[in-house]
């Protein structure tokens, strides 16, 4: 081998890993999750369609150690996010900054009764966590020091997720433990109601996650924004009224999409998952309509 085909095959190695990275559609390519991520290696993206997905064993779908990204099909789509959904517990082992979990909306599995418990677990990783949402569910009690986004060790960054509208009985939502040091980046922990206790962020002895941007708002009953050490990043609201309540599906503005969840959802509102009762009256009707139609426009 000359000179030249030696460097050409050197930067053919080099390359090759780039060069093999691809895009897996969930369910054209894989129809689970967990097949898609088990064909994936690094550096590949899976796109997950609009559905409702499940795990596999133990109803949980599991990231060993793989650097890829994982995304609906429009992570800053409202509408995409609320309609790409994770029935299943997640669990993410290690991965570097370039792992990337992007849009979707996490409910309960199917098996293990009405509630939420532990919905997405990070060890000892540097992933990014982005736009995901936990709405309207009862989240049933979880024992500390753990939570429903449990950080075990590790770097993770979670940005624009939105945790609202839920009861926290008995439970956490953010829980960091076992020197965990994240970075949680503008955030929303807002009309969740802690019965009889429920903490937003808990961080354990030897974790230092470092908050920024984080609004929690509209929480009620026995709800502690945040217990542990932490460090303030900046830009921090923890306690107090929403600053724009009719904006109910978080697009920024008040619009049709609101308009929309109200006549919906229309009648009595039983117990959590009732952002569409603005006026916080017990039902969803003319009031709430009301507050859509006088706070109509851009929220400020
Ligand atoms: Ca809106
Ligand atoms: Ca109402």
């Amino acid at each position: 081998m000359n000179h030249y085909n030696a460097a050409t095959a050197a930067l053919a190695m080099i390359l090759a890993p780039i060069a093999s990275a691809e895009i897996i559609h969930v369910p054209a390519d894989h129809p689970t999750i967990q097949g898609a991520i088990d064909a994936a290696v690094d550096g590949d993206e899976i796109v997950v369609a609009p559905g409702v997905y499940f795990g596999g064993t133990f109803a949980a779908i599991y990231i060993p150690e793989k650097s890829i990204v994982l995304r609906s099909t429009d992570p800053e789509s409202a509408q995409v996010v609320a309609a790409t959904s994770i029935q299943a517990q997640l669990y993410l082992f290690g991965g570097d900054q370039t792992t990337l979990v992007d849009g979707f909306s996490f409910k309960k599995r199917p098996t293990g009764g009405g509630s939420l418990r532990k919905s997405l677990v990070l060890f000892e990783s540097a992933a990014t966590v982005r736009n995901c949402v936990w709405s309207g569910m009862h989240i049933d009690i979880i024992p500390p020091p753990d939570g429903v986004l449990t950080i075990h060790g590790g770097s993770a960054v979670v940005e624009r997720c939105r945790i609202s509208n839920n009861e926290i009985y008995n439970a956490t939502i953010i829980a960091c433990r076992r020197g965990a040091a994240p970075t949680l980046v503008d955030n929303i922990v807002s009309g969740n109601a802690g019965w009889p206790i429920g903490f937003g962020i808990r961080s354990e002895e030897g974790c230092n996650p470092t908050l920024i941007g984080t609004l929690m708002c509209g929480n009620t009953l026995a709800f502690n924004p945040v217990v542990g050490p932490w460090t303030d990043g900046g830009g921090n609201t923890l306690d107090g009224a929403c600053p724009c309540p009719a904006d109910i599906d978080y697009d920024g503005v008040v619009g049709f999409g609101d308009l929309l969840g109200v006549l919906a959802r229309w009648g009595p509102c039983l117990g959590w998952g009732c952002e569409a009762d603005i006026d916080d009256n017990g039902d969803i009707g003319f009031g709430d309509l009301l507050a859509v139609l006088s706070t109509w426009g851009p929220c400020e």
